[in-house]
């Protein structure tokens, strides 16, 4: 059986490999979209608990914007794309949008 875990030999070549940039995902307030759809959205598409997806969505509701996660960009933007898909479907003009971490 092969060991995956084993340290390569040296070879006196050094390789310097950098931390992925993460990107935040913003949940934006509107008027119009249901709290309890924008609680499924949450915890459907980013695995919020119930608490968690309550709170993210009164954040949202109360401050007009509200982080929900962050992760590498395709992650972020695959999420964000997908989320704003499911509130299409149901023609609710609910956003979500990424921006890079400082
Ligand atoms: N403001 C919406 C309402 O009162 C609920 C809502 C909360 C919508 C957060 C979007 O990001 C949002 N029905």
């Amino acid at each position: 059986m092969s060991d995956q875990t084993t340290t390569p030999p040296k070879t006196g070549i050094e390789i310097k490999v950098d931390r992925p940039k993460l990107y935040k995902v913003i949940l934006v307030n509107d008027d119009y979209t249901p709290r309890e759809f924008v609680v499924t959205v949450l915890k459907i598409e980013f695995r919020l608990t119930g608490d968690q997806a309550s709170r993210v969505m009164m954040t949202a509701h109360t401050r007009g914007v509200c982080v929900v996660s962050v992760y590498t960009r395709d992650i972020a933007e695959t999420k964000a794309t997908r989320a704003v898909d499911l509130a299409r479907e149901k023609g609710y003009p609910l956003m979500f949008t990424t921006e890079p971490e400082e």
